[in-house]
């Protein structure tokens, strides 16, 4: 029990198969694994979900990755503004300025256990800040694809979250 919803799994998820690649407008790009990413250093915060549609999850205990080291680790080029944040689902995503972005975590365990796959297991882009839209905590992230410019509303999640969550 954790307070959030469940809603179905897509079937484009397949976390076995899960790695996340920091790709795009960077010098290094990475492709880690499950043992990679708990290699490095977690941190651990509690936060209250709301998502749009009205219902609310409280006291959630997250623990992860703060997603600035990781694009740090890739070498951004210099001109890297933006990045797309993918899923596993198919064109999900959702664009972030780096500086916003790299203050979220992904997070790889949900009140004390490994994350749940129907919550986005293996890691769920959690941002930290406040005024964060529900859809913007991406489920089985995949991919950080740094930009050199802003990415265009057509590449993001907004209206495709919505209408799932809808059904
Ligand atoms: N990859 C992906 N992430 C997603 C979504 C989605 O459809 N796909 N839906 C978003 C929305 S609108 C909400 S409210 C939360 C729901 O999280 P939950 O399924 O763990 O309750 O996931 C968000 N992250
Ligand atoms: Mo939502």
């Amino acid at each position: 029990m954790t307070g959030l919803e469940s809603h179905e799994v897509p079937e484009e998820v397949d976390p076995e198969g899960w790695t996340l690649r920091v790709t795009g407008a960077v010098d290094s790009p990475l492709d880690l694994d499950r043992a990679d990413v708990a290699a490095l250093p977690a941190e651990t915060f509690e936060e209250d979900f709301e998502c749009v549609e009205g219902w609310t999850a409280a006291d959630l205990t997250w623990r992860g990755v703060r997603v600035g080291a990781l694009i740090d680790r890739a070498d951004p080029t210099s001109a890297a503004s933006h990045a797309l944040v993918r899923a596993m689902d198919g064109e999900y995503a959702c664009s972030f300025p780096i500086e916003r972005l790299a203050t979220a975590v992904l997070a790889t365990e949900l009140d004390g256990e490994a994350l749940p796959v129907e919550h986005g297991g293996p890691a769920r882009l959690v941002p930290t800040e406040s005024g964060t839209d529900c859809w913007e905590q991406i489920k089985w992230v995949a991919e950080i694809e740094l930009r050199e410019s802003e990415p265009s509303d057509g590449d993001t999640a907004k209206e495709l979250a919505l209408s799932r969550i809808d059904s």
